[in-house]
């Protein structure tokens, strides 16, 4: 039967056909999306997160379970998204410049949507002219900025600073595994949230 140790370990194996079957079993048998995620598949990833670091997996591995989440997280994506919100603002978000991780940053725009905001993903590796005409061009309320590595994190800073050049009302918010709430005051971000469910606490803040 699945539960969500195995799903966990289905993950791990980057098994995506068994991650599939066990993810919807558990949507069949009721299982609350929220805790499919994050006691499944994201309790998984963070595994496979520690052997990357210590040596114990490596990068294609890594790549399956990464892919095999995804799966898993597109059967769940509907049931989350569908509940029918009102639109509370619209938010753009994407990975920064020269940063090409997804996965974190997919899970934030997918709480948002659930959350009631509208969200337009502009997907990775996006410069801070490319947030600034995204902000432009679908007069956004939020950019919210994903960063996983310590190389690309400054270009937060960079867009806060274009935004504010361009004299544009949005206020940015940042996250990802290297950003703190010290970095989000010292880059003058308006606010930081350290997982996908606080952003969109964090926008319903702002928003208010
Ligand atoms: Co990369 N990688 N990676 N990687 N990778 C990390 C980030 C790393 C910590 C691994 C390690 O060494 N321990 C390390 C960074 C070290 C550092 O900078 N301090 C690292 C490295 C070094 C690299 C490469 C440089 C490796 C290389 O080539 N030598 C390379 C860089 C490529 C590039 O971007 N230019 C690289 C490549 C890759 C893969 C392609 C193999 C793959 C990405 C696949 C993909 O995203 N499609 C990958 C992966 C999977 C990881 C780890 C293992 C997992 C990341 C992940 O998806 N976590 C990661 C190790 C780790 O984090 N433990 C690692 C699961 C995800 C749900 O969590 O993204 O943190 P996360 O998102 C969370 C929160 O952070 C927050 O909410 C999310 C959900 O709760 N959040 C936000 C995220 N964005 C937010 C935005 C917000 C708010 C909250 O807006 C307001």
């Amino acid at each position: 039967m699945a539960n969500f140790e195995s799903l966990s370990q289905s993950v791990i194996a980057g098994k995506e056909s068994q991650v599939k079957e066990q993810t919807q079993a558990l949507i069949d048998a009721g299982t609350d999306p929220l805790e499919i995620i994050n006691q499944g598949l994201i309790a998984g990833m963070n595994v496979v997160g520690a052997r990357f670091k210590n040596g114990e997996m490596f990068v294609p591995e890594v790549l399956m379970s990464a892919k095999s989440m995804s799966s898993g997280i597109e059967l769940v994506k509907p049931l989350i998204a569908d509940s029918d919100m009102p639109n509370k603002g619209t938010v753009i978000i994407g990975t920064v410049k020269g940063d090409l991780h997804d996965i974190g940053k997919n899970l934030v725009a997918m709480m948002l949507e659930s959350g009631g905001f509208k969200v337009i993903n502009l997907g990775i590796d996006i410069s801070p002219e490319k947030f600034v005409e995204g902000a432009k061009e679908y007069n956004t309320d939020i950019i919210a900025m994903s960063a996983l590595l310590t190389t690309t994190m400054l270009h937060m800073k960079d867009t806060i600073e274009l935004v504010k050049e361009e004299g544009l009302k949005v206020k940015c918010i940042i996250g990802g595994a290297p950003i703190s709430q010290d970095f989000a005051d010292e880059i003058g971000a308006d606010g930081f949230a350290p997982d996908a469910a606080s952003a969109t606490d964090l926008c319903g803040k702002l928003m208010a």
